[in-house]
């Protein structure tokens, strides 16, 4: 279901993607605009206010982990959904994260390309980033049945 202008959008983006860096800005801004998504990380230690949520180690961690998952996402196009079910089955029996959070990411995600990428980032780029992002969304909120 993706044209040949799609997959070229998300992958050749994909290629300029720092996983570390851009994961940790993604998590960041999830964390600092809207703050009620810490109550998932207890146990990544201080995260008071937006410099302590920049300077956290374990956010940084985590926010490659995400990203990597993501790349694994666009590495099987075809095949969002069953790349990522099982990861959508511990996000909700073991993690319980509401899935309203994932659209959440996928949001902040699109604005740290965006401003990574600047005039890159043309409106058909976006189109096709924010039908990924939705079949992404789609694909970790399947193990919620
Ligand atoms: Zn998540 C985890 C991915 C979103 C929360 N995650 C995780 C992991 C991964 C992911 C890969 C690891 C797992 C294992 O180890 O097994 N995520 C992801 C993705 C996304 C996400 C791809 C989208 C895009 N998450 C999310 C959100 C949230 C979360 C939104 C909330 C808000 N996660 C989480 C948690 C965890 C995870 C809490 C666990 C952490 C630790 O370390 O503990």
């Amino acid at each position: 279901h993706w044209t040949a202008e799609e997959k070229a959008a998300i992958t050749s983006v994909w290629q300029e993607v720092n996983q570390e860096q851009d994961g940790h800005d993604a998590l960041t801004r999830l964390l600092v605009v809207y703050p009620w998504t810490q109550r998932y990380f207890s146990s990544f230690g201080n995260l008071g206010n937006a410099t302590a949520i920049a300077g956290n180690v374990k956010v940084r961690a985590h926010g490659k982990k995400v990203l990597s998952a993501v790349g694994d996402a666009i590495a099987h196009l075809d095949n969002v959904k069953g790349t990522l079910h099982d990861l959508s089955v511990v996000h909700a029996f073991k993690l319980y994260v509401d899935p309203e959070n994932f659209k959440r990411l996928g949001e902040v995600l699109v604005i740290v390309l965006a401003s990574k990428l600047g005039s890159a980032f043309t409106p058909q780029v976006q189109g096709a980033w924010e039908k990924f992002v939705a079949v992404l969304v789609d694909a970790l909120s399947q193990g919620y049945n």
